[in-house]
């Protein structure tokens, strides 16, 4: 599969030949070389995808049959959970349990919607009463179209699974580009689809770059939505080329999540779920825990507590034992956090812990945790997204205090508050402007609920049956019973 594409069940050199290096960003170093494809091989890819979707078998198929092909893939990811989060790893740079955990949720990922499938075939039609006795109406669902699935680099196999999953298990045919900072898991979907015996061109995998291979896959006319992960200026080139065909997309964009902790909670869990929320990952999540407020009586405690948990974080290589902290993606996104923290000191912020490369690494892309106090609300650290193990925190003095500033943001994807006091919590969580709330926790992600966000976040939900709706379209069928039909 090296250095290939796969475009209609077929292992492909790209139309240009051309390749590129895939870096291991905990060592900074390459390890694999993969397929540059470009417009040409988008073309191909589409087409590949149309005539599968158009001529069938795949969306031709009952929901059940698709169900039990899914369910085959889930089964060969299972298979292979071990080498594929070490692959994670050497792509990623996350710790390796935490690669694990994404595999096994793309395993999950597999058998929920291959479920949702087999379950879904009694829905096709419902009758729906129309208020005129001569029609009946009933109401199908079916599948809806050519999807172009463009994914990011922060939980690569996850991401395409959260799009690839539902949209195949909707009976559409599929063009998937991952990152071109992280493209080698993506790859062995095209080895698991061939095991699994997906027909070809129900699922195209092209690796390469995103003026190169997301806009000519965006703006092609032969596909019917495009459904995206990634940043909100690429959200919204996505979103104008989509526009030209009134093409249907989802978007799931970045965040600013702020995470409200109330002086009666308990301190220890407060620490614990900030230091996950942030932490986890490097950072490198959109619904990160990256805004944190404090109220006053708590906030020198807690800051004091979380700076000694930092101190504790092992720093490494992913692939090293009792690791938490990771590699940064790649050297650009290692230069971008710096940055922030650079403006971050100069915007008068209290640098309380981190803030620079740990010094016993001499190779990869790693950074210390960082925390920031005090932080000025109009600094571009409070306001923007960092996408790093980089915290910034408040303190607050009273509830509306808490919620204004939580909701003062162009983001709207997560959201968390914590206290004893769950009527507080509820009356919070109906106040916060954003797509997913946590209550005593932050980040647990579970495949039943809607994942998406409100404002600049994004448009659409992925996960349960919201993920899977989000690639069906809605037919009705009238029919008329008076005159000579009566
Ligand atoms: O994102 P891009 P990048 C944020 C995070 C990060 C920043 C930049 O703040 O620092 O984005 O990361 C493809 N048409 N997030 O540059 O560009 C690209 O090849 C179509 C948040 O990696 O959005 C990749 O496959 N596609 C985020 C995908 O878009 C294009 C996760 C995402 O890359 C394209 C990652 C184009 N013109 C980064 N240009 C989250 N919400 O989870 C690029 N791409």
């Amino acid at each position: 599969m090296t250095a290939r594409l796969f475009i209609d069940g077929q292992w492909v050199a790209p139309v240009s030949g051309e390749t590129f290096d895939v870096i291991d960003p905990g060592k900074g170093k390459p390890f694999a070389e993969v397929a540059r494809a470009g417009a040409a091989d988008v073309d191909l890819a589409v087409k590949a995808a149309r005539r599968a979707f158009d001529e069938g078998p795949w969306p031709k198929l009952s929901f059940a049959e698709r169900g039990a092909v899914l369910r085959k893939m889930a089964a060969l990811i299972s298979d292979r959970i071990d080498e594929l989060a070490e692959l994670e790893v050497r792509d990623n740079g996350k710790p390796l349990p935490e690669a694990r955990w994404d595999i096994e949720d793309v395993v999950g990922c597999f058998e929920y919607y291959a479920d949702m499938a087999e379950g879904f075939a009694s829905e096709q039609s419902q009758p729906v009463s129309v208020g005129a006795d001569d029609f009946t109406s009933r109401v199908r669902k079916e599948p809806l179209g050519v999807v172009g699935a463009i994914v990011p680099w922060n939980f690569p196999m996850l991401m395409a699974a959260w799009k690839v999953a539902p949209a195949l298990a909707a009976g559409c045919t599929v063009v998937l580009k991952p990152s071109e900072v992280t493209p080698m898991t993506a790859l062995v979907y095209g080895e698991i689809a061939e095991a699994a015996g997906l027909p070809a061109g129900a699922l195209n995998i092209l690796t390469g770059f995103g003026p190169e291979v997301g806009a000519p896959l965006s703006e092609h006319p032969l596909v019917d939505k495009v459904a995206f992960t990634g940043s909100v200026p690429t959200g919204s080139k996505i979103m104008q080329a989509a526009a030209q065909d009134v093409k249907t997309i989802s978007l799931e964009l970045g965040g600013k999540s702020p995470f409200i902790v109330f002086a009666d909670s308990d301190l220890e869990a407060a620490v614990e779920w900030i230091m996950f929320g942030i932490f986890w990952n490097q950072g490198e999540v959109c619904s990160a825990t990256s805004r944190v407020l404090v109220e006053r009586e708590m906030y020198e405690p807690l800051l004091e507590r979380l700076s000694a948990e930092c101190a504790k974080l092992k720093i490494g290589y992913g692939m090293d034992e009792d690791v938490l902290l990771g590699a940064i993606v790649n050297e650009a996104q290692h230069r971008k956090i710096l940055a922030a923290i650079e403006s971050g000191k100069e915007s008068g912020a209290r640098l309380v812990c981190g803030g620079k490369a740990p010094a016993h690494l001499s190779e990869g892309y790693y950074l210390e945790a960082t925390i920031f106090a005090d932080v000025p609300t109009d600094a571009s650290i409070w306001k923007e997204e960092i996408f790093g193990p980089v915290v910034c925190i408040n303190p607050f003095d009273s509830e509306a205090e808490a919620l204004r500033e939580a909701n003062d943001s162009e983001f709207g994807l997560g959201a968390a508050v914590m206290s004893k006091d769950l009527e507080r919590c509820d009356r919070v969580a109906e106040g916060l402007r954003a797509g997913i709330v946590w209550i005593n926790c932050s980040q647990p992600t579970f495949i039943e609920v809607p994942w998406g966000g409100y404002k600049r976040s994004g448009i659409g939900r992925e996960l349960g049956r919201w993920g899977f709706e989000a690639y069906l379209e809605t037919k009705q069928i009238t029919s008329y019973h008076g005159g000579p039909w009566g």
